[in-house]
């Protein structure tokens, strides 16, 4: 099979598909509603669509929990809504690339419900079982939702690990039998002619060996979520298996999700010659605000250090340069608005802010992905009340701290949780400024962000001025400036807390990127030629070396 790296000049689109758009009035988006927004991705010039998973899921964990890889789940539409979409998608020119989850089931799937039945059913292995040990869990470890790994089921007298909910049990990739039903299922996608896989927790899949008790932080049942299970063993062995048996036979694209994975490790898995996959998703610089306190983890109300931003991305840059391909990202479902995050959402910059980013992390090197309403500067939902929130990690983790622990005031919880909670990001798209946004006509699954009639798309598409716009330049950039794909990367000044500066060099050309993450003027001087074509700003004028609030911009120069 020829390949061409076709991935190396694709922009992603992530669309989430339950708040993405509702096409038959129940509250939630579906297939037909993303099939009648093509032409909307089409004209953002995104080219791949990154899908959410759209399986057959009783949904504890927003269809991450997948009880049956081969359905659609009828909420979205069926096998013949995905055809339909799959082949509009392709007419445009967009590709469509498949959420795979694998690390775990549902305990819904037939799998799992065979393997609890008795000790020695034949799915038995397809899990993780372990006797009780003195009358408890078999290990330390703590869950990536709060609580132990391990949930003990009467049936049988031993308990089963779930690294993420206890509807999600981890399969036992020891096991080949489990390693062929998932290139099975694989293969079932990828025959219908879907392009390739983003794959959730991936680097989960092996287990240590034994299953080994891990240091826990002060104070702490247990021990941190993944501490001793990233990156295991053989993860390799695995990824090259599977690129062996299925991927090679294709011509897609792969992206690893793989959180606590530095750049060396990074290229063993998609380094060009490592026969593995082709990028991973990286989690450093959305990790950069840990709580102090350990135990807590993400969970914090804290900006982010700009000196440890441009510290991270110049290290994936340089590290990854000739040898590997990066994946550039701010947001996704499980992080919060990138514009609130990394800048800010106050009105009077907001816009401004939003195109910054953009331009700071389009003109890197990589394969750029869009989470659905960034391209409009959505924001978070700032909620006020637990009860609008829904996501299983946030409700355990306000369980966890506040009401059982008792170690963080529910307000200061709260100030966590709207700064960090995945719903920030989950809120149905803002489309108009009538009811619903325009999402649905029905009644939402999740509620609309109170700010949807002065950020949509129906004002921003035909705006020139709007951050909609804005992005449609940056991708359009890309196609005809070789630099932005190929060029190295040079950061300036490390040590500048308010302005991340960087060049880019390729064939005699050198790019050069600045951008003030602050809201007042700074001075610099970049020393940009005479002759320099400035090729976007988000400022109207040019200042020279006067840099205004968030104002970001590129030059190109011989
Ligand atoms: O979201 C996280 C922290 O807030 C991560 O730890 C996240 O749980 C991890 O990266 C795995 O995420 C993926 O798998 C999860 C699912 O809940 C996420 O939505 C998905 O992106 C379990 O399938």
């Amino acid at each position: 099979m020829k390949k061409n790296q076709w991935w190396k000049n694709a922009v992603v689109y992530q669309v989430y598909p339950q708040s993405f758009q509702d096409s038959n009035g129940d509250g939630v988006g579906d297939l037909d509603g993303i099939r009648e927004r093509l032409p909307y991705i089409k004209k953002l010039g995104a080219n791949v669509i990154w899908l959410n998973p759209i399986y057959a899921s009783p949904e504890e964990d927003n269809g991450y929990d997948i009880s049956d890889y081969r359905q659609i789940n009828p909420k979205y539409g069926d096998m013949k809504s995905f055809q339909k979409l799959l082949d509009r998608a392709h007419e445009l020119g967009i590709k469509i690339v498949m959420d795979l989850v694998v690390n775990h089931t549902s305990d819904q799937h037939r799998w799992f419900q065979e393997s609890r039945k008795s000790k020695d059913n034949p799915y038995r292995d397809y899990y993780y079982w372990r006797d009780p040990v003195e009358g408890h869990a078999p290990n330390d470890w703590g869950s990536f939702f709060n609580g132990s790994t391990w949930k003990y089921d009467e049936q049988t007298g031993q308990y089963y690990l779930h690294l993420f909910a206890d509807g999600q049990p981890d399969l036992n990739w020891e096991n080949p039998k489990v390693r062929e039903e998932v290139k099975s299922l694989m293969k079932f996608w990828l025959d219908k002619g879907v392009d390739g896989f983003r794959m959730d927790a991936i680097n989960l899949i092996s287990k240590p060996q034994g299953l080994p008790d891990m240091p826990k932080p002060e104070n702490a049942k247990y021990s941190a979520p993944g501490a001793g299970v990233l990156n295991g063993p053989r993860l390799n062995e695995f990824f090259k298996e599977l690129n062996r048996d299925v991927l090679s036979k294709y011509d897609i694209m792969t992206v690893g999700e793989m959180s606590g994975t530095k750049p060396e490790q990074a290229l063993e898995y998609t380094g060009f010659d490592a026969h593995e996959l082709n990028m991973v998703f990286q989690f450093e610089h959305v990790e950069l605000s840990p709580n102090p306190d350990q135990r807590l983890g993400k969970w914090n109300d804290q900006p982010i250090k700009l000196t440890d931003l441009k510290r991270v991305f110049n290290n994936w840059q340089t590290k990854l340069h000739g040898k590997g391909w990066n994946s550039l990202y701010w947001s996704n479902h499980d992080q919060p608005r990138a514009v609130s995050r990394f800048a800010t959402d106050k009105p009077e910059y907001r816009e401004l802010a939003a195109k910054m980013l953009g331009t700071t992390l389009h003109m890197m090197q990589g394969t750029p992905y869009i989470f659905e309403g960034e391209e409009l500067g959505m924001t978070n939902a700032h909620k006020e009340d637990l009860t609008q929130y829904e996501d299983i990690e946030t409700i355990n983790a306000y369980d966890q701290f506040v009401k059982k622990e008792k170690f963080v005031s529910p307000t200061k919880m709260m100030s966590y949780l709207a700064h960090m909670s995945r719903d920030n990001a989950r809120t149905p798209m803002q489309w108009d400024d009538s009811k619903n946004a325009g999402f649905t006509t029905g009644t939402p699954w999740f509620s609309v962000n109170k700010n949807y009639k002065e950020i949509n798309a129906k004002d921003e598409v035909d705006d020139p001025n709007s951050v909609f716009a804005y992005y449609q330049k940056l991708i359009e950039l890309r196609k005809d400036n070789p630099i932005i794909i190929e060029g190295d990367f040079e950061l300036l000044d490390p040590d500048d807390q308010e302005v991340f500066a960087y060049k880019r060099h390729y064939q005699g050309e050198t790019l050069l990127v600045i951008s003030n993450f602050t809201d007042h003027v700074v001075e610099r001087d970049y020393k940009v030629h005479e002759n320099a074509e400035r090729l976007i700003g988000n400022y109207a004028d040019d200042a020279g070396k006067r840099l205004r609030a968030y104002e970001s911009k590129v030059y190109k120069m011989k």
